[in-house]
């Protein structure tokens, strides 16, 4: 019994009371009815007479111990509860300062390009950044031994010079020949997103950038709808009194084809280092759906024409927000983007 006693008795002085369960649980242990305390005075009876005065007395100041040492707890306790014991804050720190997302600039300038076709017309359609040979250039009438499908312009992923070569894409003009095979016209579709071309890094170009690409097919789509859709981009996103004109260009992809530029939004179209002193800043390339890419994706030449434009959005977001290197859009520093904060 003597041994029992001591071993409760180091219980009692080593149990942690730190909350008010903790406080409970020790009142449960140690001090009701049926707790450990009471059940070693039941013990009592079976000591022998002599030795019982002994073990009543120890009993005795093991259970003052555990009433005493749950008084000291719960006094404690209270007091901390009651904000004497609390944690001294200091009222004159500085408030700490919220973070907030802000949204990109590409995205920015994306937003206002397509808030302008959506109020066209024209639907969002979205496609995979890694891409089919045959959607990315077979599809798209560029011959087999076309410059842009070289190793120095494509990541290509797998190369067995075949159209199951996987790459990642180097227009979002594969999302409209998906467009084009799911669905019949009239088909009116805007593609933005991103696209990868293996060029040499500077301040001027990037390995990845943003795309925004257009299709419209119908029947008796004209090269005059093309101008008209694209004067009234043009006037929207780059100011009402922008000058705008078409030159002759090339794609495998349209015939005619045209490249577009605006009167420089910077100078007003009086020359400076912007527009290189030409008073014109290229804002996109167009033209008319070849007749190969509508037959490749089982729409008939003859019954239906379409145009196609396809424009870079980086370059925009740089120059309406004064950036002077393409690499600052994509490193995420928040000490640029912060600075986009609504
Ligand atoms: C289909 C058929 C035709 C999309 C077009 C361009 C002209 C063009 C460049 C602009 C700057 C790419 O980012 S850039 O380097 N794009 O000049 N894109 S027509 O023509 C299509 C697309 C899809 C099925």
């Amino acid at each position: 019994m003597k041994n029992s006693i001591e071993a409760l008795q180091q219980e009692i002085d080593t149990f942690v009371i730190n909350s008010a369960d903790e406080l409970e649980a020790f009142r449960l242990r140690f001090m009701v009815r049926k707790g450990s305390i009471a059940a070693m005075f039941n013990q009592l009876k079976d000591a022998s007479p002599a030795e019982r005065p002994h073990y009543g007395q120890l009993l005795n100041q093991l259970k003052e111990s555990a009433g005493q040492k749950y008084d000291d707890a719960k006094k404690r306790l209270d007091a901390s509860s009651s904000g004497t014991g609390k944690q001294h804050v200091d009222l004159t720190l500085p408030g700490r300062k919220e973070y907030s997302g802000s949204e990109h600039p590409v995205q920015k300038v994306l937003g206002d390009m397509k808030q302008i076709f959506s109020a066209m017309g024209f639907t969002i359609a979205t496609g995979p950044e890694l891409e089919l040979d045959t959607y990315n250039f077979e599809m798209l009438n560029f011959p087999e031994n076309h410059p842009a499908r070289d190793m120095q312009d494509t990541f290509f992923i797998t190369r067995k010079e075949g159209k199951d070569d996987l790459l990642l894409r180097t227009h979002t003009s594969p999302v409209q020949i998906r467009v084009m095979l799911d669905e019949k016209p009239p088909i009116r579709v805007i593609c933005p997103g991103k696209v990868y071309r293996n060029e040499a890094i500077s301040a001027r170009s990037y390995c990845v950038f943003h795309q925004l690409e257009g299709l419209y097919i119908d029947k008796s789509v004209s090269f005059a709808d093309l101008k008209a859709t694209i004067y009234s981009f043009a006037k929207q996103m780059f100011g009402s009194n922008v000058h705008i004109r078409f030159r002759p260009s090339f794609f495998p992809f349209t015939e005619p084809s045209a490249e577009v530029d605006i009167t420089c939004y910077l100078c007003g179209g009086k020359g400076c280092r912007v527009c290189k002193h030409s008073g014109w800043l290229e804002i996109l390339g167009c033209g008319m759906v070849h007749p190969n890419v509508l037959r490749n994706c089982n729409i008939d030449p003859d019954e239906y024409s379409g145009f196609a434009f396809g424009m870079g959005v980086d370059r925009t977001a740089l120059l309406r927000y004064r950036i002077n290197d393409i690499r600052l859009l994509f490193e995420n520093d928040v000490r640029m983007l912060e600075q986009f904060m609504q």
